[in-house]
């Protein structure tokens, strides 16, 4: 369980889906600024000037690991790891995995250091500003996008997820993407009503049935090399098997019943610098202890054995 700020003040409590008829409604992020190469916005790309505030199990967060880790950004953006299980008091630190930046126990101080009378959810990923002491976004997808463009000078300039001539087919993936397969594995498993539960599997699994035969015919979404739309998609897909499919109900098909989604998978994982940003003993330990309206025992369960290690493109 966790809950969420009320002008300035932690309440423990879920998500209300009572006045939409049972279905899970994302709310937005908050903090919307973005760092830019150019010093054309109050933050200026610097090496390490910023900081990023992740949960590995989180699939949005995730993202942000990803494009760090392809554009070689690790030593100009360093990490904050928040304890996997959300508790009574939300996202939380620890001795073992601390908050360098301001010794805070739990990430909702984080929020109210900056905004005093914050109202709203407190949520991972954040791009802290330790120059300015505060919080640049809270958006995963503006976030991958200024790691992907404003911090070239110290980065891997060559490396383009959001190329000018691709733009308009990225957006129009990722729209339908984040509507029916990120968003939708979660509008399945935080349904609290038969009728939204199974509109939300039902359009999750139309999506993967499109992505498949999309990948019959060519390797990634959008190109022949992978771009933003395949990362985004990527941190869903790999949770697949080992938590959505049980823990959420999106249980038509595995990854695995796929072969060119599962193949297309184990390309992504298999890309150098990628495997090192999967942690599947958080990302099991936190679904399934974090929801205890959705697995009152709190068992994690011990399967699935998942190999994405295997060959992506079979030889022959
Ligand atoms: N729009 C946000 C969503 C992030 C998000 O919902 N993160 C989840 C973890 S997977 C979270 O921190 N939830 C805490 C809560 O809702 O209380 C983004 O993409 O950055």
């Amino acid at each position: 369980m966790s809950g969420y700020l009320q002008n300035g003040r932690w309440h423990e409590g879920w998500y209300d889906t009572a006045a939409t008829a049972g279905e899970f409604v994302r709310p937005q992020a908050v903090f919307r600024s973005m760092v830019t190469a150019d010093g054309s916005s109050d933050y200026l790309a610097e090496p390490g000037r910023y900081r990023l505030y992740v949960s590995l199990a989180c699939p949005w967060a995730h993202r942000t690991l990803v494009v760090r880790a392809l554009k070689g950004l690790e030593a100009s953006i360093p990490v904050s790891i928040v304890e996997p299980v959300m508790a009574g008091q939300g996202w939380a630190f620890s001795p073992a995995l601390p908050d360098h930046a301001n010794g805070f126990a739990h990430l909702h101080q984080l929020y109210t250091a900056v905004r005093a009378d914050y109202s709203g959810r407190v949520t991972v990923p954040v791009l802290w500003d330790t120059a300015t002491r505060t919080i640049v976004s809270n958006e995963s997808a503006d976030i991958v996008r200024m790691l992907n463009s404003a911090f070239n000078a110290y980065g891997v300039a060559a490396l383009d997820l959001y190329p000018q001539a691709l733009r308009a087919k990225i957006d129009r993936i990722n729209a339908f993407v984040y509507e029916n397969i990120n968003n939708g594995v979660y509008r399945c498993g935080f349904a609290t009503s038969q009728p939204s539960y199974e509109r939300a599997f039902r359009r999750l699994f139309h999506a993967l049935d499109w992505v498949e035969a999309r990948l019959a015919g060519q390797p990634y979404l959008v190109s022949n090399i992978p771009t933003e739309a395949d990362w985004r998609l990527f941190t869903t897909l790999v949770r697949f098997d080992a938590v959505y499919y049980g823990h959420f109900k999106c249980n038509r098909n595995r990854m695995v019943d796929f072969p060119y989604l599962s193949r297309y998978l184990r390309a992504l994982y298999q890309t150098p610098g990628i495997a090192a940003t999967v942690n599947m003993e958080h990302i099991k330990h936190h679904y399934y202890m974090s929801h205890p309206h959705i697995n009152p025992t709190r068992i994690v369960p011990a399967g699935p054995k998942l190999d994405f290690t295997l060959p992506a493109f079979k030889q022959g």
